[in-house]
């Protein structure tokens, strides 16, 4: 259902990008969104999720687009490509014509069909959460083709096309002079064609005005945009291929805004992106840089190993095997397999969260696992992200104030002498869980769920998490209670590759030999629980289970076993103070 929306109203006159006071089309769901993101500052996009219902691609890119502040959409031209514009952080996809064609090896002619160009779309919107706004170059025909690709676009999830106002086959518009422009009514008819078919009312559709590129002048500029903002066109692509900008500042000045405006600053790339803000430039598309850099870089490599007739040169500067398998989402194949493969059994969550914890009056009902973390408890938070990983067989211990600990979908067993015993007691209380492959964890953690899918992808028997950099390396003052021990340091390498192995654990450990700090996350696997267990036992006999802890544990397991340390940085927190309470409450 659409809505009106007077958009300099709702956004103040002063602060307005639109001046013109002007009616905006803007579905419901994306107008809360909207609204949400800009009480809410630049990195709000949580505004939907906080609401529990999941955004759409198509309103995330009418909000980058329709946003007060400057929004950016970074090339992609395949599936890969689309995954390294998010990694980056980058909130939209601009996937190029020019690129899409080049990594073919077709020219920007519309050589590629146009459902060649879906095809790739789909690989891409399948990679990626991130909305599309695709480069539909003239629309490949008149309004009839427009419509189709319309129709088709919504169907595979692409947020949006822009068309330009050349004729079919298009030739890039950085090449030769003066190419013939689409008369402005047909243009409009294929923007129309456009808007009446799409089937999401958020997708967006831009309109790319030709004319200062083809030397037909600004007056020509602006008399298009404003038939193609009156034909429906929800924003206006002014192209240049000036080294300066002066002519998109003097289009934006004299536009005034009546609808946002997307540039493409590739050959005006020095401009300061500062002044296109001021401009009130509503996007700015960082047009094909992805794939020029891979080009030097796939040429770079190829020549060393055309020269060399060896991989020693190039091994260690480009990226590892594994990396790819990062990249592509082996983890989550790992975690369906456990989950749908027959003779995987599905792996088991241990979680530690006996303790009371001293966070005064918020933990005197409650254990601290239950302190609420934005709407959620921390245990419930943690179980999601294990469950996330395929881990939905959790057992949590409870302990002080057990009737508080209350979480869908989990099954609890008791220590009811959690006063007085440490966690290896509480872990004892859930040895029938530790039969196969289990995730032990405590309780008042939050971490990125792809730490836990590290973890579970790795082939040792017991490994644990740990933070290489956390302050226990930085401050060694600092009183962290599970230092680590490890036979190698973190070395701050993606390609490192060899294994670490755990050699002792605890809170006494010399700060020379400390290598970071166990973020309270460890897995085993069939054997590795198998050792666990003969170890709790032998701690039991000795007298020890109602004193002993988790370090203490581990460090007597990576005596007899290899104990695989996993590094990573950052991207986690415990719960041990108020301050830390402020910090997992900004934990996303
Ligand atoms: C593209 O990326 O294909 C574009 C931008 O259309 S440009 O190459 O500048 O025309
Ligand atoms: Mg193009």
């Amino acid at each position: 259902m659409k809505i009106q929306v007077d958009m300099a109203a709702r956004q103040g006159a002063g602060q307005s990008r639109f001046r013109n006071p002007d009616i905006r089309f803007m579905s419901e769901d994306a107008m809360k969104a909207f609204e949400d993101t800009a009480s809410a500052g630049p990195s709000s996009g949580a505004a939907a999720e906080r609401s529990g219902r999941p955004k759409t691609v198509f309103a995330a890119l009418r909000e980058e687009v329709f946003s007060p502040s400057l929004s950016f959409l970074m090339e992609a031209h395949n599936g890969l490509s689309a995954k390294i514009v998010e990694e980056a952080g980058f909130r939209g996809i601009w996937a190029s014509g020019l690129t899409g064609s080049a990594s073919l090896g077709l020219r920007d002619s519309n050589e590629a069909s146009w459902t060649q160009v879906l095809d790739t779309l789909e690989y891409m919107a399948d990679a990626t959460s991130l909305p599309i706004l695709v480069d539909g170059d003239t629309g490949y025909g008149n309004f009839n083709n427009v419509r189709r690709l319309v129709r088709k676009l919504c169907e595979r999830g692409i947020a949006g096309v822009c068309i330009e106002d050349k004729l079919f086959p298009k030739t890039n518009s950085f090449i030769g002079e003066a190419q013939p422009l689409a008369d402005i009514d047909e243009f409009c008819g294929r923007i129309k064609a456009g808007k009446d078919s799409q089937t999401d009312d958020d997708f967006v559709l831009v309109a790319r005005i030709e004319a200062l590129i083809s030397g037909r002048g600004m007056e020509e500029a602006l008399r298009r945009a404003e038939a193609y903002h009156a034909a429906g066109a929800d924003a206006i692509l002014i192209h240049s291929k000036k080294s300066t900008a002066t002519e998109i500042f003097e289009f934006t000045e004299r536009w005034a805004n009546r609808s946002p405006v997307v540039i493409v600053p590739t050959m005006y790339y020095a401009t300061s992106t500062d002044l296109f803000r001021q401009a009130g430039i509503s996007t700015i598309i960082w047009a094909n840089h992805l794939l020029r850099s891979s080009m030097t870089a796939m040429r770079e490599t190829a020549r060393r190993i055309f020269e060399d007739q060896s991989l020693r040169e190039v091994e260690g500067r480009v990226a590892s095997v594994r990396d790819i398998f990062a990249l592509v989402g082996n983890a989550e194949l790992e975690a369906a397999e456990r989950r749908y493969l027959p003779g995987k059994a599905a792996p088991k969550a241990v979680v530690l969260a006996a303790s009371r914890g001293d966070l005064g009056d918020l933990t005197r009902d409650q254990p601290k696992c239950m302190i609420d973390v934005r709407g959620q408890s921390l245990l419930q938070r943690l179980v999601s992200t294990l469950g996330d990983s395929g881990l939905r067989d959790v057992t949590v211990v409870r302990g002080y104030r057990k009737e508080a600990v209350a979480v869908p979908g989990i099954k609890t067993v008791d220590n009811d002498r959690f006063a007085e015993t440490g966690e290896v007691f509480s872990l004892a209380q859930a040895r029938k869980a530790l039969d196969g492959e289990a995730v032990v964890a405590y309780g008042d953690v939050l971490f990125r769920r792809y730490i836990l899918d590290g973890l579970m992808s790795s082939e040792g028997d017991i490994v644990v998490a740990v933070d290489g950099l956390s302050l226990s390396v930085k401050d060694p003052k600092k009183t962290v209670r599970d230092l680590v021990a490890a036979d190698r340091p973190y070395s701050g390498s993606y390609l490192d590759d060899t294994p670490v192995h755990l050699k002792s654990m605890s809170e006494s450990i010399p700060s020379a030999e400390v290598s970071g700090e166990w973020i309270g996350l460890a897995r085993f696997s069939t054997q590795g629980s198998a050792w666990l267990r003969a170890e709790i036992d032998l701690i039991e006999a000795e007298g020890l289970l109602e004193t002993a802890d988790l370090p203490l544990l581990l460090t007597r397991l990576a005596a007899k076993h290899p104990v695989v340390v996993q590094y990573f940085t950052a991207h986690w927190l415990d719960v041990d103070t108020l301050s830390d309470l402020a910090d997992a409450r900004n934990f996303t």
